[in-house]
C-alpha cells in the first residue's frame, strides 16, 4: 500500500464532518482536512514503525491475565503523539504540543447526583481509594483507527460504591473541565462545551470500565486525559472521557456530546460493532497504528464474551 493511500485515510472524520457543520454554520474553523491529513509513519517527528516501547513498570502486582490480550502494545510514542483531544486542538498530531504544559494540580472531582455518600475527591483520594492495576487493553477509535493501550487505574465500580449509588441510579453522567485559559481550544465553537459523556450504570459497573490515571506504568500525560479518565474498551473512542471533573448519577440518560452533534453517526451506546457501519463509511476493518494493513473490526472491540450480556434483546442497529 502507497504512503500516499495511508495518508488519505488518516484524515479525521470526526474533525471533518465538524469543518463541514462549521461552514454551513458560517463558523470559521483553522483546521482543514488538509492539516489533519498527517503522515502515517511519522508523527512529530517520531517513526510509529519504530521498536521504541517502554518497559511497563512493575506496578508491584500480579498482571490479571483477563486484562491481557495476546497482542503487542501500540508504540508508547504513538499512544501519546496521535491523539483525539478537541479541547487542545483537533489535529491529532497537534494534541501533544498544545496540551504540554497543562497543569493538573490541585484537581478535583466531585462525584454526586442520586448517591448517598456525595464527594469530592482529590487526586490523592482517588489514589487511595482501590490499588492501581495494570490493563493492556485494545482501542478503537470511530474514525477505524485502533491501538493496544497499556493503561493503569482501577474499575470504576470502585469509586461509584464508594459514593454509594441509590436505587434510582440508573446512568452515570460525566464531565471534562472547562477552563479555556487552560484549554484553549475551547474558545472555539468547534464542541459544545464541556465535553460529556454518559453510560448505563451496569455498563459504568463493569469491571472492564477502568478509570485511569495512567499508561505505561507512569502518570497520564495531558494528552491523553490527565489526571484522569475513562478507558472503556467494547466502545468507540469518543466514550473514553478524559480530564474528568464531574461524576453525576441520574435517573434518565444523559447528553452526550457526539450524539448531541451528529446523533444519526454517534449514538449513546457507541459500542463498536463492525456490522453497523458510520453512515461516511464502514466499521468492517481498522488500521492498526503502527502496521500496514487493515484488520478485521470486531463486535464489542473482542470484549463480546465479557459485555454482549448487558445489551441482551437489544437491537444493535437502532442502539448504536
Ligand atoms: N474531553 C475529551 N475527551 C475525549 C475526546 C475529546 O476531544 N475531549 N476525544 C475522544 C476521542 S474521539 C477519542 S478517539 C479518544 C482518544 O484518546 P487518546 O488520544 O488518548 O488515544 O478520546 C476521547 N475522549
Ligand atoms: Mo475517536
Amino acid at each position: 500500500m502507497s504512503d500516499d493511500k495511508l495518508r488519505e485515510r488518516d484524515v479525521t472524520p470526526q474533525a471533518m464532518y465538524l469543518n463541514r457543520r462549521a461552514f454551513l454554520r458560517g463558523g470559521l474553523i483553522a483546521a482543514g482536512a488538509a492539516a489533519t491529513a498527517v503522515a502515517y509513519r511519522k508523527i512529530n517527528g517520531v517513526d510509529l514503525l519504530s521498536s521504541d516501547m517502554p518497559e511497563i513498570k512493575d506496578l508491584g502486582r500480579p498482571l490479571d491475565p483477563q486484562y491481557h490480550p495476546d497482542e503487542t502494545t501500540t508504540a508508547h510514542a504513538a499512544i501519546t503523539n496521535y491523539n483525539n483531544f478537541y479541547e487542545f486542538t483537533t489535529d491529532k498530531d497537534g494534541v501533544a504540543a498544545a496540551s504540554a504544559g497543562f497543569k493538573t494540580d490541585g484537581w478535583k472531582v466531585e462525584v454526586g447526583g442520586l448517591v448517598n455518600k456525595p464527594r469530592t475527591f482529590d487526586m490523592d483520594d482517588i489514589r487511595r481509594l482501590a490499588p492501581r492495576e495494570e490493563r493492556i487493553y485494545r482501542f478503537r477509535c470511530v474514525e477505524a483507527w485502533s491501538m493496544v493501550i497499556p493503561w493503569a487505574g482501577y474499575s470504576l465500580s470502585k469509586l461509584l460504591a464508594a459514593v454509594e449509588p441509590q436505587s434510582g441510579a440508573k446512568f452515570v453522567a460525566m464531565e471534562t473541565l472547562f477552563d479555556p485559559t487552560r484549554m484553549p481550544n475551547q474558545k472555539s465553537k468547534v464542541l459544545d462545551w464541556p465535553y460529556v459523556e454518559g453510560y448505563r450504570l451496569d455498563e459504568a459497573m463493569h469491571p472492564l470500565c477502568l478509570l485511569a490515571t495512567g499508561l505505561y506504568g507512569q502518570e497520564l500525560p495531558p494528552q491523553d486525559g490527565a489526571p484522569l479518565r475513562i478507558a472503556i474498551p467494547w466502545k468507540y473512542g469518543f466514550k473514553n472521557i478524559k480530564s474528568i471533573v464531574k461524576i453525576t448519577l441520574t435517573a434518565t440518560q444523559p447528553p452526550t456530546t457526539w450524539a448531541k452533534f451528529g446523533p444519526s453517526e454517534y449514538g449513546f451506546y457507541g459500542n463498536v460493532n463492525p456490522a453497523h457501519d458510520h453512515p461516511r463509511w464502514s466499521q468492517a476493518t481498522e488500521r492498526r497504528i503502527g502496521e500496514a494493513g487493515r484488520r478485521k473490526t470486531l463486535p464489542f472491540n473482542g470484549y463480546a464474551n465479557e459485555v454482549a450480556m448487558l445489551y441482551a434483546g437489544m437491537d444493535l442497529d437502532v442502539n448504536y
